[in-house]
């Protein structure tokens, strides 16, 4: 064992950054890359990775103090020979690429009158980051070095000022857009007295006026000189990972109160956020939520360039009532909406047999009658999926851009139907349960949906998602991708059949599957084969074992 020390990598032009997170402890076991604390400018936070794997032995900095390239961050033990402190490795060029990028923002001299292009300044290495906040509008008028969109990677999340002053024209981004260097952000109706140009740097491109091309060569300022000053238009203060986890979990991070440093919102605020809206404490709606609910209350429409919702009088025909949503509706209606609209979803319908798997169950759950534990037949159903997603890994993936994210996990999410609205609790590791603790945990999990006390661990992670309407009817129905998951089952209920067996008509149970399946990473045959193996598999479990 060796006791190596991990300092601040390369973070560019950054002079003194704070630290606003710690997250590791002494006695934390790290991967190497694992980001070990979150700095923050006052442009741009970043996670700082570990260089190494190995044991935190004792931290080095705490909340709140000022770091730079090369400050010493913890004390790790690593395996290897040399017992004494070695000197600091410097992490991965790749995993702090992103911590060093943030050091640029355009600052160009405007000094055009009519049209002025702002683009994507020279933002290092990052590649491909994804803008997740649009700060301004058409018509907004903005300042030299005002933010104009944020835009974020897995490590960092940074704003992107304007190059200009000026009106915005046009905006040429939108939230999910994925963009780099030079990419046009917004056209600006330049004004005269714009700011004098700051002193260049060579790097990108970062104004160009068509008309007075000559006029406005190229000039880049680093960020780090960005005045105090810029208004901070709104953007919740939290590193890139509690952005992600509120995003998984539909969380406007607006509305979240931070509790860390200056008012930061740690991953503890987003659960207990969750909890209070899960629980009706929090009285204020989350406005993703309010958004999501537009269409369906008159308004909306347009972002999508659609027609107006239809705005109707419906007193006009009859005696009504109105009744606010509950919130659970109003946030899985956001997210509900955003996977309907945004997933190219596909759904294949198709009947198993599942006679013997019937007989077996209610032999079982006699046999078993004193136990407590009920098995129902979706317990099955969570084991015979995770076989398919183990023949066909695609199903149990998620897209990252162009990539795919294959999880060597396989966490299922199945829909229970509540009081307040549907609830998505996730059995975690159901390739390593057997159906009776599977079933009791279902059994746990759905009282605690409807209870309203399930936690925000309890609702996340799921790889792979089953629907069942099996205890209620039904024949087959088009289940929504429950994203960032690519694909869905939905069962509805069994029914005894007709079946030719080639000589006669056999009396079968026969179950009805739909699986929903996004088309960007799955084919037609690829689901069809999926069902089919399914339903083999349902139809003889020992199949599992082959
Ligand atoms: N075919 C025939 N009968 C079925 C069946 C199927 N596919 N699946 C379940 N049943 C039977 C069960 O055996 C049980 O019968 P008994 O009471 O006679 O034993 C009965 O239906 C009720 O089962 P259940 O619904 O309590 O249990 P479950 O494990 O099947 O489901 C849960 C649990 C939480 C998923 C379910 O209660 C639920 O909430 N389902 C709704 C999910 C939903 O809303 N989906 C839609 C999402 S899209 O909007």
């Amino acid at each position: 064992m060796a006791i190596i020390e991990i300092s601040v990598p390369d973070i560019g032009d950054f002079d003194e950054v704070t630290v606003i997170e710690l997250m590791v402890k002494p006695g934390d076991a790290v991967r190497a890359e694992q980001s070990l604390i979150t700095v923050e400018s006052d442009k741009a936070s970043m996670e700082i990775p570990s260089s190494h794997a190995g044991v935190v032995k004792e931290l080095k900095v705490g909340l709140g103090a000022k770091v730079k390239t090369g400050s010493l961050v913890l004390m790790l033990e690593v395996a290897g020979e040399a017992p004494v402190v070695a000197a600091s490795a410097p992490a991965a060029p790749a995993a702090v690429a992103p911590a060093a990028a943030p050091v640029a923002a355009a600052a160009a001299p405007a000094v055009a009158s009519g049209p002025v292009e702002v683009r994507v300044p020279d933002i290092g290495d990052f590649k491909d980051v994804t803008v997740i906040e649009i700060m301004v509008k058409a018509g907004d008028s903005v300042k030299l070095e005002q933010s104009l969109i944020t835009v974020e990677s897995d490590k960092a999340s940074m704003e992107i000022p304007s190059s200009a002053a000026g009106v915005i024209k046009e905006l040429k981004v939108k939230l999910g857009d994925k963009v780099n260097i030079g990419d046009l952000l917004a056209i600006l109706e330049g004004t005269a007295n714009a700011a004098p140009a700051p002193a260049a740097a060579p790097a990108a491109l970062a104004v160009a006026a068509p008309a007075q091309a000559a006029a406005v060569s190229s000039a880049v300022t680093a960020p780090a000189h960005v005045p105090a000053a810029t208004p901070a238009l709104g953007l919740p203060h939290a590193s890139p990972s509690v952005r992600k986890f509120a995003r998984e979990l539909g969380v406007p991070l607006n509305e979240v109160k931070g509790s860390g440093l200056k008012g930061r919102i740690t991953d503890a605020d987003v659960q207990s956020f969750t909890r209070s809206v899960m629980s009706g404490a929090v009285q204020t709606l989350a406005s993703s939520a309010q958004q999501a609910a537009k269409p369906a209350a008159g308004g909306g429409g347009s972002e999508l360039g659609l027609i107006p919702w239809p705005k109707v009088d419906f007193a006009k025909f009859g005696p009504i009532e109105r009744k606010e949503m509950s919130r659970i509706k109003k946030i899985s209606g956001a997210n509900l909406l955003r996977n309907a609209i945004m997933i190219p979803a596909v759904t294949n319908h198709d009947d198993c047999d599942i006679t013997y798997l019937e007989a077996f169950r209610v032999s079982t759950n006699k046999e078993n009658e004193k136990s407590g534990v009920k098995v129902t037949m979706l317990a099955f159903l969570i084991k015979a999926c995770v076989a398919a997603l183990k023949k066909y890994p695609e199903f149990n993936s998620s897209l990252d851009g162009d990539a795919l994210i294959y999880k060597q996990y396989f966490h299922i999410g199945f829909a229970a139907d509540t009081p307040n609205g549907l609830m998505v609790p996730v059995i975690k590791d159901a390739d390593k349960k057997g159906i009776f603790q599977i079933s009791t945990e279902m059994g746990e999990l759905a009282k605690k949906a409807r209870d309203g006390k399930l936690s925000p661990a309890e609702m996340s992670g799921a790889s792979f998602t089953i629907s069942s309407l099996g205890g209620i009817g039904g024949r087959y129905f088009t289940p929504i991708i429950n994203a960032p998951e690519v694909a869905i089952l939905g069962v509805c209920k069994s029914t005894m059949e007709p079946v030719w067996d080639g000589k006669a008509f056999q009396p079968r149970l026969m179950l009805p599957l739909s699986l929903t399946w996004d088309h960007r990473v799955i084919d037609g045959a690829a689901a069809a084969r999926f069902n089919v193996y399914l339903g083999q598999i349902l139809g003889d479990f020992r199949r599992v074992l082959l």
